[in-house]
């Protein structure tokens, strides 16, 4: 069993939810009898704090030249990138001139905000598909995956960074402690690292266990990201909380002592002692939430198919495979994915091998009830389907609880 990434210490067993495929991993049927699983387990670490994955697949093996999510999908993402990029800029941490550096910056969505106002910047990404969208709008694209190496790389060629920013990224990575050192080695001493991530304390509350997935390493708290930083001289000056992904929080860092400590970072990390994100009881409470979800989600499923109705589901989100393969639901309760993802489309779910079809069918099929898998986006989605509702059609979700809508 592997120790915590931070504190090296032995980890406590949290979830077992058994062999998981690749979150991302969407097939073609011919290729099903090659599919690539593993065990995927949670533990908590008592000393670091750090909720985590306890083994991962190989980074090269989830991000790589076929990466199937991009993240422009969504309107109100870019919307969001766009607020992202305001409070950056007008964050009064920059020099005169600055250089700022994403991790992670998939399709650009974030990114392409500070090129289109002329900032000096540097998108690293390693998926070459999606890094090929951000590279073909004109932006600055260096394709590795960041470690030591990639930011003495930066730092020679490029210079230190002003910000290094990253969304839904650093709770990929593994080797987080490496991560912290080339954060710190790549940042000016006035330097901030600005990143968000989905909030711990969002899915301990919401039972929203589909946040695990190979992906996923980590799930962040302010309390283990304080812990994490502190190692390399760097601490908390500011913390958002932000509504994307079910609930997120922006971390910003700087090297101690550098800026003045928002009240926030008090507040917050006091709200996280009285959640108990700090305590193994919590998460083992968090546990039994997670195998009461799963049965509530499996006994509605079964009666709606015994009582011969029609369910499909929407939206093929990585987070869909941790529910699918947990439940054990596969195209005998849920006959279709609709996505508006071409490279996923025509392929099967990963593991529970439901045929996926493209969002445009979605409403001449009628179906009579639809599992939304991105209940993340719920307000963008069910506004965009409103001729489903209207026809009697009905959104099944199961974040914060199992219901009908
Ligand atoms: O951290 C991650 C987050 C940010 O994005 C990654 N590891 C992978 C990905 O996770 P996800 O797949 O759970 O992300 P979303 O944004 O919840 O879902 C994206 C999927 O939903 C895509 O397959 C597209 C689909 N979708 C759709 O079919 N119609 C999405 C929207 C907004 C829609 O209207």
């Amino acid at each position: 069993m592997q120790n915590c990434r931070v504190s090296g210490k032995p980890l406590h067993l949290i979830n077992d939810f058994g062999d998981q495929p690749l979150g991302n991993g969407f097939i073609e049927s011919k290729n099903i009898d090659k599919e690539y699983f593993y065990n995927m387990r949670t533990g908590f670490c008592e000393e670091s704090k750090m909720f985590q994955l306890i083994e991962q697949p190989e980074p090269s093996k989830m991000f790589h030249e076929n990466y199937a999510f991009f993240s422009s999908t969504s309107n109100y993402m870019k919307e969001h990138f766009k607020n992202f990029y305001s409070y950056v800029s007008n964050s009064g941490y920059l020099s005169k001139n600055p250089f700022i550096v994403e991790l992670g910056c998939n399709d650009g969505i974030l990114i392409k905000n500070f090129k289109e106002n002329d900032y000096s910047h540097l998108g690293i990404e390693p998926s070459k598909n999606v890094a090929k969208v951000a590279k073909d709008t004109g932006i600055n694209i260096l394709e590795k995956f960041f470690d030591i190496d990639c930011s003495n790389l930066v730092k020679n060629e490029y210079g230190s960074a002003d910000a290094i920013l990253a969304a839904n990224v650093i709770c990929h990575i593994p080797d987080i402690l490496e991560l912290a050192e080339g954060v710190k080695n790549l940042l000016k001493p006035s330097g901030v690292m600005v990143f968000e991530e989905p909030y711990l304390g969002d899915v301990i509350k919401k039972t929203s266990y589909d946040q695990i997935y190979d992906e996923h390493v980590f799930l962040f708290s302010a309390i283990s990201v304080q812990h994490l930083f502190n190692k390399v001289g760097m601490e908390l000056i500011d913390l958002i909380p932000q509504t994307t992904h079910g609930g997120s929080m922006r971390y910003v860092l700087a090297n101690k002592n550098q800026y003045e400590i928002k009240r926030s970072v008090r507040e917050i990390i006091k709200k996280e002692l009285k959640q108990g994100l700090d305590k193994l009881e919590t998460f083992e409470r968090f546990n039994q939430n997670v195998i009461l979800s799963k049965n509530k989600l499996l006994k509605l499923l079964k009666e709606l198919k015994k009582n011969g109705k029609k369910v499909v589901g929407y939206a093929a989100t990585s987070k869909s495979t941790t529910i699918l393969n947990y439940c054990g639901i596969n195209n005998d309760l849920i006959e279709y994915i609709y996505d508006t993802t071409p490279l996923k489309i025509g392929k099967l779910t990963p593991g529970s091998h439901i045929p996926l079809r493209d969002h445009k069918f979605f409403k001449n099929d009628m179906p009579e009830y639809a599992v939304l898998f991105a209940w993340n986006h719920a307000d963008e989605i069910i506004e965009k389907e409103k001729l489903f509702s209207s026809n009697g059609g009905k959104w099944i979700f199961f974040v914060p609880s199992v219901k009908i809508l």
